[in-house]
C-alpha cells in the first residue's frame, strides 16, 4: 500500500493539505468564462485533424507565480523569470503540429513577440504627419512576421492565452486545465517551465490590509506549498504526458535533484537547467537517460527550445504508442 506521497510526506496530510490549499483560496474572478474558452479549444482540437486523429494538445505554463502578502495586495513576493522558456517553447510546439495552452505570468514574454523592441507600440511605428503613423522600416520584417504567425495560430485554434498572477489562480487554472484535457488522454503534454513559488501566506492568515510600516520590523510566516506535481500526475491528467523542470544555482546539485524529482513525481521527463546558462544547454532527464541539449551556436537567433522540443516530440509519440513502456 502506497502511504507515503512519494515525497516524505503521508498521503493523507499532502491530501488534506492540497484540498485546505484550495478550499481557503481566493475563487477565481474568470472561473465561468476560463472553462468556456478550454472546452472550446479542446472540443475543437478533439476532431480530427490532418493524419486523421486528434491533435496533440500541450500545456505549456510559463513565468513566475506571485505571492500576495495583502489580501487587498500592494506587495507580493516574486520570482526571477521572464517566461522566454515557456513563449520560445510554445512557439516550436506550434511549429511541430501541437496546440497550445499558454498559461503564463500576466506582462511576460509572449509567443512570436521575442524579438521585437520592448515597447513595440512605441518603438517600432513612426509619425508621418499629424494624423498618420506606419510602421518604421527596420521593424517592419520583423514585426510582419510576429503578427502573422501570432494571428496563424490563433485562427487555426492553436494557441490558447490564459494568464496569472498569484499562485492561487496558477494552481486553481492549472487544475482546471488537466481536468478538462483529460479527454485527450496520452496525446495530452504538460510541459511546466513556470517557476512556482515553494511558499506562500495562507489567505487565511494574510493581512487584510496594506502592512503598516509603523508597526515595526514585519514577522511573516510563509508556509509550504503543497506539492501538486504528484496529484497532477496521479489524479488530475494520469494519462498526460509530463515534464517538469527543476532550476538550481548550483550546478553540483543540479542533476542528482532532477532524478530525485523524476521518481518522487513520477515525471516522464525533467528537465535540469542552471540559472546562468539556461538559455544555453539543458539536461534532459529520464528514468534511463541524462541528454545534454545544447543551443545551436553556428547560427545566429536559435534556441536551446529548438533541439529540445525535437527531442520531446520524439520522446511524446514513442509514449503515444505505448503509455505503458
Ligand atoms: C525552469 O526551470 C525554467 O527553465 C526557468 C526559465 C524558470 C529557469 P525564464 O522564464 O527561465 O526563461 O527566465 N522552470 C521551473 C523552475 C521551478 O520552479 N522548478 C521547481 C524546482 O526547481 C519544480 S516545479 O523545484
Amino acid at each position: 500500500m502506497d502511504v507515503t506521497s512519494g515525497i516524505g510526506v503521508p498521503q493523507e496530510t499532502l491530501d488534506a493539505e492540497i484540498k485546505s490549499f484550495f478550499e481557503s483560496a481566493p475563487p477565481l474572478k474568470n472561473r465561468d468564462h476560463i472553462c468556456e474558452k478550454l472546452k472550446e479549444f479542446i472540443d475543437r482540437n478533439l476532431l480530427p485533424s490532418g493524419n486523421g486523429n486528434a491533435r496533440r494538445v500541450v500545456c505549456v505554463t510559463s513565468g513566475g507565480t506571485t505571492v500576495p502578502l495583502e489580501r487587498r495586495c500592494v506587495r507580493h513576493i516574486d520570482n526571477f523569470s521572464s517566461g522566454h522558456r515557456g513563449a520560445a517553447s510554445t512557439e516550436h510546439f506550434i511549429k511541430a503540429g501541437y496546440a497550445v495552452i499558454f498559461l503564463h505570468r500576466r506582462r511576460t514574454y509572449q509567443p512570436y513577440c521575442r524579438s521585437l523592441p520592448e515597447d513595440p507600440l512605441l518603438e517600432c511605428f513612426e509619425v508621418t504627419d499629424e494624423s498618420n503613423i506606419q510602421v518604421r522600416q527596420s521593424d517592419s520584417e520583423a514585426l510582419t512576421r510576429a503578427i502573422t504567425e501570432h494571428h496563424a495560430a490563433v485562427a487555426e485554434n492553436l494557441l490558447l492565452k490564459l494568464p496569472f498572477n498569484t499562485i492561487f489562480e496558477y494552481l486553481q487554472m492549472l487544475q482546471m486545465i488537466a481536468i478538462s484535457m483529460t479527454s485527450l488522454g496520452a496525446q495530452a503534454m504538460f510541459y511546466l517551465a513556470a517557476a512556482v513559488s515553494d511558499f506562500y501566506v495562507p489567505w487565511t492568515s494574510m493581512a487584510e490590509h496594506k502592512i503598516q510600516s509603523a508597526s515595526g520590523p514585519l514577522d511573516i510566516r510563509l508556509v509550504q506549498v503543497p506539492k501538486m506535481l504528484s496529484v497532477l500526475r496521479k489524479v488530475w491528467a494520469p494519462m498526460a504526458y509530463c515534464i517538469s523542470f527543476k532550476l538550481e544555482t548550483d550546478t553540483k546539485i543540479l542533476l542528482e535533484k532532477a532524478d530525485m524529482a523524476l521518481k518522487k513525481y513520477k515525471m516522464h521527463m525533467v528537465v535540469a537547467n542552471e540559472l546562468s546558462t539556461r538559455k544555453e544547454e539543458v539536461v534532459v532527464v529520464t528514468s534511463n537517460e541524462k541528454i545534454s541539449v545544447c543551443r545551436d551556436k553556428t547560427q545566429v537567433g536559435t534556441d536551446v527550445e529548438n533541439p529540445l522540443i525535437r527531442l520531446i516530440v520524439e520522446r511524446h509519440s514513442a509514449y503515444i504508442e505505448n503509455p505503458d513502456l
